[in-house]
């Protein structure tokens, strides 16, 4: 898990109506800018340059990144996310990664994908079927990742709003997992992390370049993720978590 770039986008005003599933408080602006300074500050300590992109203030969700394009070593890959209100978010995703990758593709309807569905491990990639990743597309995932020599598998998402709101990797053999993907079957050959209910926020970490950036406020998941790190940077993402937003989703890393 290393990275030299990253992709994130301020986000806008329209925070504010974000999607929430539990519908509980909403963001504060101001706070959540700050909050998202401070994100970018941790990525840079890791040696990470960053394209920061300006707020779309039409699209709520958009500064989620990370749910409108899948990055691979081979390829760009355009989502279609599940959301019907983030589905216009590629557009201005996909002039921007047009210069930066010479190999694009895309998921088309009838499939949905939201890339906090895709989980990569080497050159293996998790898609999670969730309320917002279909089979439809989790197919031609697969079907483009086997063209660029790499791989994909399902996983059912039950539980948490995409895969990695509960899993994320450590390294190529130890995930950190929470609720349903602390014993599931599609990761028994992984040495386990697992987060508490209590600290379940602390599924979603960030890998990069050595350090771990982990959300803040998770003391116990801190204290067994230190010895696979030479630093943990903790970012307080409090006013993205009120609408379901983790760490990884702030960027597309590659
Ligand atoms: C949404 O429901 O789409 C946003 N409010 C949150 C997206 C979080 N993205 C992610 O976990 N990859």
């Amino acid at each position: 898990m290393n990275f030299t770039q990253a992709i994130v986008r301020r986000p806008g005003k329209s925070i504010v109506a974000g999607i929430s599933l539990a519908g509980g408080k909403l963001p504060r602006y101001d706070k959540a800018l700050e909050q998202h300074r401070c994100y970018v500050e941790a990525l840079t300590t890791c040696g990470v340059k960053i394209r920061e992109l300006d707020a779309l203030e039409e699209y709520p969700d958009s500064t989620f990144v990370e749910d409108v394009a899948v990055l691979t070593p081979g390829c760009a890959i355009i989502t279609n996310p599940g959301a019907v209100s983030r589905k216009a978010e590629v557009t201005s995703m996909q002039q921007i990664l047009m210069n930066i990758f010479s190999a694009l593709e895309t998921i088309d309807s009838p499939g949905t994908l939201d890339g906090g569905d895709i989980l990569q491990v080497g050159s293996h990639f998790f898609i999670g079927q969730s309320k917002r990743t279909n089979n439809d597309a989790a197919q031609q995932l697969i079907t483009i990742l086997e063209k660029y020599g790499m791989s994909g598998s399902t996983v059912t998402v039950n539980d948490f709003l995409h895969l990695k709101t509960g899993v994320t990797a450590i390294n190529a053999t130890t995930l950190v997992a929470g609720g349903e993907f602390i014993d599931h079957p599609a990761f028994q050959n992984f040495d386990i992390i697992p987060v508490s209910r209590d600290e379940i926020g602390a599924a979603n970490c960030i890998v990069c370049n050595g350090r771990i950036i982990m959300p803040a406020g998770f003391p116990e998941t801190r204290d067994k993720l230190k010895p696979y790190a030479t630093d943990i940077i903790k970012v307080d993402i409090s006013e993205f978590a009120k609408i379901d937003g983790g760490l990884t989703c702030l960027s597309l890393r590659f």
